[in-house]
């Protein structure tokens, strides 16, 4: 596929997204929104693609949005923006029924650490910082970031990062929990590449039925949960990788898994 901004591959299984305005710390302007969500697109219709991976080029993952692009203060059309361009990328990403992993290389501020924050698990090198760098400019933070930062790390850890818009290491994002495993700055894509092969090998079907169940915890009670986790096990135990790793385990031999 063709995109204007953003470099985009498949790779044994797993697409790789690579936001690519460097010279603005990959910044979002329309163009790069739209190719990220033609992208998130292609994952969901194309099988060939079993994980998926975000990452940035240059020194920066992503900085939020082009300030020299931002709608200007009090217009009526920034509701649009935040429906059009950045609240599509959260619901295609958590929507995705494969695990997408945020391989986050340098600063992720604003709308670019909350995109970090929706993925299913989020990688960072040593020298990635974090910012909710919203209230700086007098906004708020979206991106879902108000839905998923206080359920991740609490509702004061998460007021105080968003109030107070602090640096937070990525060592700091992985003590919170916000970040499962750091890198050195120059072993972050070749980790994050083999965490990524290792989930496109596995069931996606499962990875994915496991990730529409997590959605769903995110509001329901105990009850509704358990009927969720009923109906999607079932849908999970029809699957041909359920059969071939149940053979497997019989067999006393490695399961290979086609995603089916
Ligand atoms: O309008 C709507 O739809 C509302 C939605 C809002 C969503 C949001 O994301 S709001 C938050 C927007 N983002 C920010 O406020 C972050 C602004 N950037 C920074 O605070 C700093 O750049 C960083 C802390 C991220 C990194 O600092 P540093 O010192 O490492 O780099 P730098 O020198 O500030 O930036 C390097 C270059 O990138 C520089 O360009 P230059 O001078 O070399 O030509 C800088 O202007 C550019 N850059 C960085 N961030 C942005 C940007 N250009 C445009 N927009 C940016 N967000």
């Amino acid at each position: 596929m063709d995109f204007s901004i953003i470099d985009f591959k498949v790779i044994d299984a797993v697409a790789v997204i690579t936001l690519n305005r460097p010279d603005k710390l990959n910044s979002f302007n329309q163009e790069m929104a739209m190719d990220v969500q033609a992208a998130l697109d292609h994952c969901m219709e194309n099988d060939g693609v079993r994980a998926v991976l975000i990452t940035g080029a240059g020194r920066g993952f992503c900085a939020g949005q082009d300030l020299a692009e931002a709608i200007s203060p009090g217009a009526a059309q920034i509701e649009e923006h935040v429906e059009t361009k950045y609240n599509p990328m959260v619901r295609k990403i958590r929507g995705l029924e494969k695990p997408v992993i945020a391989a986050v290389n340098g600063v992720a501020a604003g709308a670019g650490a909350n995109l970090a924050f929706c993925c299913d698990i989020v990688l960072a090198a040593d020298g990635a910082r974090f910012i909710q760098s919203f209230i700086n400019i007098g906004l708020i933070p979206d991106t879902g970031g108000t839905y998923f930062l206080p359920r991740l790390i609490g509702l004061h850890r998460a007021t105080a990062l968003m109030m107070l818009g602090d640096k937070v290491t990525a060592q700091e994002a992985k003590d919170l929990g916000l970040v499962y495993q750091v890198f050195p700055d120059d072993g972050l894509m070749e980790g994050a590449m083999a965490l990524a092969r290792r989930m496109a090998q596995m069931p996606t079907r499962g990875l994915g039925l496991t990730k529409k169940a997590l959605n769903y915890s995110l509001f329901n009670d105990l009850d509704e949960q358990l009927a969720v986790e009923r109906e999607l096990q079932g849908v999970a135990g029809r699957t041909a990788d359920n059969a071939e790793g149940i053979a497997a385990f019989l067999e006393k031999r490695r399961p290979v898994f086609t995603g089916e």
